[in-house]
Parts: structure tokens; sequence; C-alpha cells
């Protein structure tokens, strides 16, 4: 059975989301983060550089959410058995969320900078479809919803003035397999 190894909150939660949208049967490891679980054998066997989340899925072992999100899409989701354009396309929104947009929006030393220029080209797009690729849900939409979804929660940034992308946003909310991980707190 695959595997998944995260903290209480963390990144895995994203892993979790997506495997759930997959309605894959997964063991959550629930590491201690707070007692430095994550940075020790036999975790560092998975990830040697200390962070989650981790996968193991058989043979498989994978570091990065974005590689882990990529792998499952490939191996058991809309990916499988997809030429190489529809892979690169899915390949190039992960790695825009978590090369381009993230840093640009969660550090905070480029975020008033570079968060209106993201959010009004993501606005034009969202003006004219339902999902990053096209009018239905793909793992495109598991790196670029939740981190979305991360900038009011974690950022507190008002973003009511992107209605097109805020509806996304909702959108992303809405799914039962989203509501089920991300938002069952406290
Ligand atoms: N780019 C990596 C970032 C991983 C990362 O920074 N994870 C955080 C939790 S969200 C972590 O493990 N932090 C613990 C630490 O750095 O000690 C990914 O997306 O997997």
């Amino acid at each position: 059975m695959i595997k998944l190894y995260g903290g209480a909150r963390s990144r895995a939660s994203i892993v979790q989301w997506y495997l759930e949208e997959l309605e894959l049967p997964y063991e959550f490891v629930l590491l201690d983060m707070a007692a430095g679980e994550h940075r020790q054998a036999p975790y560092t066997d998975i990830n040697p550089f200390g962070k989650v989340p981790g996968l193991v899925d058989g043979e498989v072992t994978l570091f990065e959410t974005g590689a882990i999100l990529l792998y499952l899409a490939e191996q058991y989701g809309e990916l499988k058995g997809a030429d190489l354009a529809t892979r690169s396309i899915a390949n190039q929104w992960i790695l825009y969320t978590n090369a381009t947009f993230g840093p640009g929006v969660f550090v905070e030393a480029t975020r008033d900078q570079e968060l209106p220029r993201h959010m009004a080209t993501l606005e034009m797009i969202f003006a004219q479809q339902a999902f990053v690729v096209g009018d239905r849900f793909t793992v495109a939409d598991a790196a670029l919803g939740s981190m979305l979804n991360y900038v009011p929660m974690m950022l507190k940034q008002d973003l009511s003035e992107y209605t097109a992308t805020t509806a996304y946003m909702q959108r992303i909310m809405a799914r039962p397999a989203y509501a089920k991980v991300m938002l069952k707190r406290g």
C-alpha cells in the first residue's frame, strides 16, 4: 500500500488531498516533526534532506510535493498513458506553482511585487476556463489550487478583487476530497 509521510500541518496535505481525489488506498504516516522525527533515520532514507512529504509505493521512494503529485497522476491518475505534451503541461504547472508562484508570493521580500503580477495573469486564465488545464480537475489543480488557497489562509492576503480566481478557489474548496483533508482542522 502507498505510504505517505508528513507532519500534522504540512505540504503532505496536498498529496493526501490528491490521493483522496484518486480514491487510492494509502497509509498516512504522521511524523512527530516537533520532536525532529523527519530529520532522523529511518525517515531520512526516504528524504535525506529531512523534509516532508515523502512517499513510498512499492519500489518507488520519492520526496518533493510536485514530483510525488506527478508520479501519482502518471501512475494512477489522468496522466496514465498520456502523451508527452500532456504530461509536460502538467509538469509545467506544477513547476510554475512550486518554483515561481510559491517562492514569489510566500517570500515576504518579493510578495508585494509578485502577487499582483501572478494574480492578474491567473485572473485572465480563470475568466476563460474552470480549471488550470481546461474544463476538468487535474493534478495541476492539486498543485496550484492548494497553493492559491494558502494565500488568504496563511498570508492573510485579500484576493477578492480577482473574482474569477476566487471563484476557482471556491470550486476547489467545494470538492469533497479537498474538504476532507484540507479543511479538517481543529
Ligand atoms: N519543496 C519541498 C518543500 C518541503 C518542505 O519545506 N517541507 C516542510 C513542511 S511543509 C518541512 O519539512 N519542514 C521541516 C524542516 O524543514 O525541518 C516540497 O514541496 O516537498
